[in-house]
């Protein structure tokens, strides 16, 4: 679509989304009100940074559902992911949303290789994580054959890459390099498959591991990115030929990069916060959310001809979340599992390590009674409440850092940059 046109349907769609927002949804109403602004004050694209930023926080205090526009009986999915405090942040679809999530990843899948008639090998978790259902959906709108894996089981997994010789797989970065170290394990290689292309996100990679897959495997991996918060994956993917920063869906989800910060507004080409706004969901629109995310738009010109920006990989996080192989992890959550128990103290601390291509998380707390029991008991409750595999380590108290007045820094990652 060219410029003038998709910025003229962008300024429409935000400026009936908000006003969406402003008469079905009191929160939102208050937050306006807070802000002195109301769904008038948005004449120009640039009137958007006036509105109010919308956060983790406000989907958790509006927990499960304060945030959704459309009545109960409209909705008909709902997806979760962790929260910072334990509970998760619930996110619901209408039938208008599971269109346009469909029809996202359908263009992603498309962006990274995959044509129609070709058979797509699924290994993102199905459940509440919005990975498995997400990609499916979209790989069926598009005409793939879609088979519904899952994730682990990775001799299973391999065994059906083998036998039904699918070209496209998605999956984690590191899942993928799990993958191929099991069919290098058995003798075999990218010449035994007939995969050519891979969807590799929800975690962050770089350029190394991409290479090491692409060799592994005989695919061309891209970047797919998104959040449950916005829809899930299919926010924004690379193009297949040209691997060069993930194109932003940009008809459907409105970006800005802003100060980590001041929350100012930065032009493209500097890094900041990824900032989205959802302008076409109904049940759950969400303004100018903080993805967290540090990233930037990229400002060259692109080689593919789509007027729709580019993202580059992500540089970071601006809060502490951790993702540990796929799986999103706030040490809040294991602070609030150590809190529950009683006997041990409230200081921890996080070691992130990398084995291999295994990412592992020591949890080292400190207690007077140091005994196996304790320890298996604490992996059990991590596993069972954050759903997690983690190591504890116990030690003895006073032997972990502590605040010396700044914020205390709970997590050491060891997992070495590529
Ligand atoms: O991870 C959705 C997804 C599923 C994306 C499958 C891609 C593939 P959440 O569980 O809500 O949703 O986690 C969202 O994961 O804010 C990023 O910090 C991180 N993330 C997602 N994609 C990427 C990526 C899904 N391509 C959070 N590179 C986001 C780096 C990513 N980090």
């Amino acid at each position: 679509m060219p410029l003038p046109q998709l910025r003229a349907l962008q300024l429409a769609q935000l400026q009936a989304m908000v006003a969406r927002q402003y008469e079905q949804v009191p929160a939102y109403r208050a937050k306006f009100a807070a802000a002195g602004v109301t769904p008038d004050d948005l004449r120009t694209l640039e009137d958007l940074a006036r509105f109010p930023l919308t956060r983790k926080s406000d989907l958790r205090d509006a927990y499960p559902l304060g945030l959704t526009a459309v009545p109960r009986e409209q909705l008909r999915r709902l997806h979760a992911s962790s929260g910072t405090t334990g509970k998760p942040t619930v996110v619901a679809y209408d039938e208008n949303d599971l269109n346009v999530f469909a029809e996202v990843v359908a263009r992603s899948l498309y962006a990274a290789g995959a044509r129609p008639g070709m058979t797509f090998h699924n290994a993102y978790g199905y459940g509440l994580f919005t990975g498995g259902l997400g990609l499916h959906g979209g790989a069926e709108r598009l005409g793939l054959c879609t088979v519904p894996v899952s994730g682990g089981g990775t001799e299973r997994q391999v065994q059906l890459l083998l036998d039904l010789q699918p070209e496209v797989i998605a999956c984690t970065p590191s899942y993928a390099l799990v993958l191929a170290g099991e069919l290098a394990r058995r003798g075999l290689g990218p010449d035994d498959l007939a995969l050519r292309f891979a969807v590799l996100g929800a975690e962050p990679w770089t350029d190394k591991t991409r290479q090491e897959v692409e060799a592994r495997l005989g695919v061309t991996a891209t970047n797919i990115y998104g959040l449950s918060e916005i829809i899930g994956p299919g926010v924004s993917n690379e193009d297949a030929a040209e691997q060069r920063g993930s194109y932003l869906w940009e008809d459907h989800f409105y970006p800005a990069i802003v100060h980590p910060e001041t929350g100012e507004v930065l032009p493209d080409g500097e890094y900041g916060v990824l900032v989205l706004s959802s302008m076409t969901r109904t049940a759950l629109p969400v303004l100018r959310y903080w993805t967290g995310d540090i990233t930037r738009l990229i400002p060259e010109q692109n080689s593919t001809g789509r007027t729709f920006r580019r993202m580059d990989q992500l540089r970071g996080r601006a809060d502490d979340l951790i993702i540990l192989r796929g799986v999103n992890v706030y040490p809040t959550q294991l602070e609030a599992v150590l809190v529950g128990m009683g006997q041990v103290s409230p200081h921890y601390h996080v070691v992130l390590t990398r084995t291999g291509t295994r990412d592992d998380l020591t949890l080292r707390v400190e207690t007077q009674t140091e005994s196996a029991a304790l320890r298996a008991e604490i992996e059990r409750l991590v596993k069972v409440q954050v759903g997690v595999t983690i190591t504890c380590d116990l030690c003895v108290p006073g032997s972990l850092p502590r605040s010396e007045g700044g914020k205390l820094k709970r997590v050491t990652d060891l997992r070495a940059p590529e």
